[in-house]
């Protein structure tokens, strides 16, 4: 499992994100750590110049609809991109796999069938600690990650229309 710290990262390499329009839908599973992905995902887009009034923020009951809340974000608001943020945590059954293999694919392809950047923030650990860690723990949070790697796709996006 990756130890890097998911809230470190070169802040000269982030464009600002004035006048970006998140969507950010969050499964209600795990909520103590997705809402820590959220509000990670909040206050990182905010730091690099994102406007609380640019941001919109949906919850869905697991990880396996945040395929479909990103898909109402992509057909009914202006959103430049989406943020998917959930954690799935390893039990004693194969929910596990088909959740992983479920929103890993959805992802993918909301990012093709809609030209936007839809990123996925999605824990996938073995333990609840672990998810902990990477969610304002030990080893940052992925909500930062997924927020950085927002800002960048939709900057990357915006040059390459231009
Ligand atoms: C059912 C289920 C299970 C067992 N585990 C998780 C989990 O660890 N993380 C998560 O986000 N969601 C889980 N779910 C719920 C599914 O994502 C989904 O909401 C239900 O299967 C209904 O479609």
């Amino acid at each position: 499992m990756a130890t890097k710290n998911l809230s470190e990262y070169d802040i000269n390499t982030v464009p600002s994100a004035a006048g970006m329009k998140f969507g950010i839908v969050v499964a209600e599973w795990n909520y103590q750590i997705t809402g820590a992905l959220a509000q990670g995902a909040v206050d990182t887009l905010k730091k690099h110049g994102a406007k609380d009034e640019n941001i919109f923020i949906k919850h869905v009951p697991g990880s396996f609809e945040l395929t479909m809340g990103g898909q109402f974000f992509a057909e009914y608001t202006d959103a430049d991109a989406i943020l998917l943020l959930g954690c799935v945590i390893q039990g004693e059954t194969r929910h596990f796999d088909f959740i992983c293999h479920g929103v890993t694919q959805g992802a993918t392809q909301l990012n093709m069938n809609y030209n936007l950047p839809v990123i996925f923030g999605v824990l996938t650990t073995d333990t609840e600690q672990q998810a902990l860690d990477r969610a304002g723990g030990k080893l940052g949070n992925k909500g930062d990650e997924a927020a950085i790697t927002a800002i960048k796709m939709v900057a990357f996006q915006k040059e390459m229309e231009a």
